[in-house]
This record gives structure tokens, sequence and C-alpha cells, in this order.
């Protein structure tokens, strides 16, 4: 307000609080309809998960986003890679197709053009989609067609026993780094969106509200949305480089986010450099699948269904 408006004070009788329904998330009645079991492989559990590892976080925030974005599960298909964060994929009671290392997004190309009435979602980690498979993410960005792609970045090769990944932070130890990571770390944020995806977004496995709505409205987005998670591995990134216990490594993925968007609220960060959260990029490029089926009818229309 201006010191020229005048404060003018609301006389009117003020309407009963809703009551809305108490949850561990907030009042947030959506809540109260989610659960997670409707979603899982139950006959698979327990699960190989290490105490406190994000992936399981991730996960949830995942279902949650599916669960209200109204997604029926014979609708919903997931492509995985391998790796800790691929596993996930085969937890979920879905379409799931667990794919080589590092190429789910070639496969999920396939099956998003064959079947675009399908919710295709692919599930990978930062040495799937950025080491082996960084070139099939360049152009999953630059097509831009219709599928989510969630990055689960914990910084590490958890599954293989925690090797360096593009993602390991300057100078942590890893078991090939025994004397502290010298390569430069890549934001996976700006190579998203300088290769052209539709949406890119980042979010950390602490705000699991704020993760779910970021991964709704990358699932609603016409186009390749991209969406990089911030997720621990307690058990041998966080052992090896002395980073607590899992609630420890967790609360300080706050002091590794821009200030302005959590507060300062650790004294030791975990990852030193700044990164931005919540939507990063988004864009109305046209969407390669509506292109790509426009193009074949063309082509079918001047040539006949057989071509030339
Ligand atoms: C072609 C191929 N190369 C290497 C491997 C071994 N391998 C399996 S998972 C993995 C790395 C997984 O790291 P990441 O993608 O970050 O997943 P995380 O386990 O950390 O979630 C590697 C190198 C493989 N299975 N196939
Ligand atoms: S090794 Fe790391 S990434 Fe894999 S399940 Fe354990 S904590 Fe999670
Ligand atoms: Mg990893």
């Amino acid at each position: 307000m201006t010191a020229t408006q005048t404060k003018t004070r609301n006389t009117a009788k003020k309407a009963p609080k809703k009551k809305t329904a108490r949850t561990g998330n907030g009042a947030d009645p959506n809540f109260e309809t989610f659960n997670i079991r409707d979603y899982l492989r139950l006959e698979l559990f327990p699960h190989f998960l290490c105490p406190g590892c994000g992936h399981g976080i991730a996960t949830r925030a995942f279902l949650w986003a599916v669960h209200e974005n109204g997604i029926e599960k014979d609708q919903l298909a997931i492509v995985s890679g391998i790796g800790c964060s691929g596993r996930m994929g085969a937890y979920i009671d879905a379409s799931t197709f667990h794919v080589t290392h590092g190429r789910p997004l070639a496969f999920a190309t396939g099956l998003a053009l064959a079947r675009p009435d399908l919710k295709v979602v692919v599930i990978t980690g930062d040495g799937d989609a950025l080491a082996i498979g960084g070139n099939h993410l360049i152009h999953a960005c630059r097509h831009n067609l219709d599928m989510t792609c969630l990055l689960l970045n914990n910084e590490v090769y958890g599954m293989t026993g925690g090797q360096v990944s593009p993602t390991t932070s300057e100078s942590r130890f890893t078991t090939t780094t025994p004397e502290g990571n010298i390569e430069p770390v890549f934001d996976s944020c700006e190579l998203a969106k300088a290769a052209g995806a539709g949406f890119v977004g980042r979010e950390v496995t602490l705000q699991v509200p704020g993760l779910k709505n970021l991964i709704k409205e990358a699932l609603d987005h016409p186009g390749f949305s991209f969406v990089e998670i911030i997720s621990d591995c307690t058990e041998i990134y966080g052992r090896k480089n002395e980073l607590g216990e899992s609630a420890e490594m967790i609360l300080s993925q706050k002091i590794s986010m821009k200030p302005d968007t959590y507060g300062n609220v650790v004294d030791q960060p975990f990852r030193p450099n700044a990164l931005d959260t919540g939507v990063i990029a988004k864009t109305d490029r046209p969407e390669y699948g509506a292109t790509y089926r426009s193009h074949a009818a063309q082509v079918q229309a001047k040539f006949g269904s057989k071509g030339k």
C-alpha cells in the first residue's frame, strides 16, 4: 500500500472459517484421498531403497501428482533406465518399461509417438540421463514430444557403488574420486532449457507438496517437460562425504538453493552452488507428436498410404 492510499477497515461480517482436513502435509483436502498403496506393486515389497533415500520421497511426490491430476493407472506408461532411480518404475502399478541404462528417453520417444493417448513418464538418474544418456536428453528436449522426464539427481552413481557423475559437486569424494572431484558440474535445467525443452523445473525432495505441484504442472504441459529432483543418496554419497544422517542431509538441501526461496537455515551447505527452484522455463513451442502426425497425413494424402 502506498502512502497516498487510505486504509479501509473491512466491517463486513466475516464468513465462518472453512474446516479443512488435518493432514501431515498441511491442510490440503486432496491429500486425504491419496493413498500411495493404491499406486504401488505391494507384492514387490519390501523395496530395496536404503533408509532415507530421496528417491522414495520423489516417487511419493510423483504418485501424489498422478492422483491429483486424475491420471488413470492404465493410461500411465513409465519408462526407466538402470539405477536406483530407474528401479522406482518397477514399484509403480502402471504400464512400466525398465530398459537399458541411458536409453529410457529413446524408448519413450517411440512409445509416445506410437501411443499419444498414453501419459508417458520417464524416471531417470543423473548418470542415466546426463552421462551415458546425455545425447538422448538433448534430442528429447529438441524434439519437444509430449512426455515428462523426472531426473532424480543424487550427484552419484548410487546403484553401482558410488562412482562420480556429471552432477557430483566439486571436491566431493566418490569411489572414483578418492581425493575429491575436480570436474565441473552440469546444470541439467540449463542444459534442458538451452536444448529447447517446453517446460523445465527443479525442486528438492525436502519440499514434497511443492515438488508434487511442480510435477503436476509438468504432467499437464503439452510438450517435453523436464523436472530435476534434488534427491539424496544417503547410504553411499552421504556416508562417504560425512554429510550426516538422512535428516541432516535433507535439511541441508535448503541452503544449496537460492536463499530467497528457502532462507539460510543450516550452516553447512551440501551443494555449494545456488540453484534455482520452481518453474525455470516454459515455452509454447510446437509439440512434436502433433507436427509429426499432421506431416504424415499430408504425405499420405499426397502419395497414398503406401508412399511413392
Ligand atoms: C550400458 C551399461 N553401462 C553401465 C551399466 C552399469 N550401471 C548401472 S546403473 C549405473 C549408474 C546409475 O547412476 P544413476 O543413473 O545416477 O542412478 P542412481 O543409482 O544414482 O539413482 C551404471 C553405471 C549398465 N547397467 N549398463
Ligand atoms: S545406494 Fe543411494 S541412491 Fe541407491 S537406494 Fe541406497 S541411498 Fe538410494
Ligand atoms: Mg544418481
